[in-house]
């Protein structure tokens, strides 16, 4: 898998990605990192990157033609046209799904936008997908590109070793993961379940899928109602 990250902070990005699981799946290759900075393509003598917007308004605009070159040197490098995902709090809510749809693919680029924002006419061109990662308003689409590439990464094969195993198969199921113990087996008064130094498995995967419904239930009651419609689905289909 590549990622391309399009961006005016490419350091951003080397450094936020450079620790860990992401780090480790780089050195083994199964991961690529390639931060493109876009002020590298302008044709600026002064190397400027951004312009006032016509008609007036707040801020600076990131123009098209360094934005479009960085895409263009890109695209020149991949096998076929790419995804390119723009971040922008306009987008898509970012989840769970979309992560697997994107994992599907074997180059990404992300475009990160900077100041007020770039100029409508090369995202136009150039983008695939407007992604949002929550309601709020962040400076830049840096830290969304860095979350949506972590949560893409761990669902690469090869990444996850069995020690950090791939446990998103709680949000695949619309469940949340269940309570978690180590050692010791008292602390602060406080015992670890009896049932999970049992060394009984039905029970110890019983015990767990009921946490994890309970907890579901209380934490996120959006996601249990999901959960309930759907095995509800899945029983109805079973009976037919
Ligand atoms: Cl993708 N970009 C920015 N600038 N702010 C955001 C966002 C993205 N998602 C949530 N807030």
């Amino acid at each position: 898998m590549v990622f391309h990250v399009l961006t005016l902070f490419p350091e951003m990005i080397r450094e936020g990605m450079n620790y860990s699981i992401m780090k480790r799946a780089m050195e083994a290759g199964a991961l690529h990192l390639n931060p493109v900075n876009i002020r590298d393509y302008t044709i600026d003598k002064h190397n400027k990157v951004d312009d006032y917007p016509y008609g007036g308004g707040a801020g600076m605009l990131m123009q098209a033609q360094p934005v479009y070159d960085a895409y263009k040197a890109v695209e020149a490098t991949c096998s076929k046209r790419p995804r390119v995902i723009f971040l922008t709090p306009q987008g898509k809510t970012f989840n769970q799904s979309m992560a697997r749809e994107f994992a599907a693919e074997e180059e990404l680029v992300f475009l990160c936008g900077h100041y007020e924002g770039i100029d409508e006419r090369v995202l136009e061109e150039i983008v695939t997908d407007e992604v949002s990662i929550g309601d709020y308003v962040l400076t830049g689409g840096e830290l969304p590109a860095m979350v949506m590439m972590d949560t893409i990464a761990r669902l690469i094969p090869g990444v996850l070793n069995n020690e950090d195993s791939a446990q998103d198969e709680s949000f695949a199921g619309n469940l949340l993961e269940y309570p978690q113990y180590t050692r010791p087996e008292v602390w602060m008064d406080k015992l670890v379940p009896a049932v999970l130094l049992s060394g009984h498995h039905a029970n110890i995967e019983k015990w767990r899928l009921e946490k994890s419904i309970e907890r579901t239930r209380n934490k996120r009651p959006d996601l249990y109602q999901k959960y309930e419609e759907e095995t509800a689905r899945d029983r109805s289909k079973k009976l037919k």
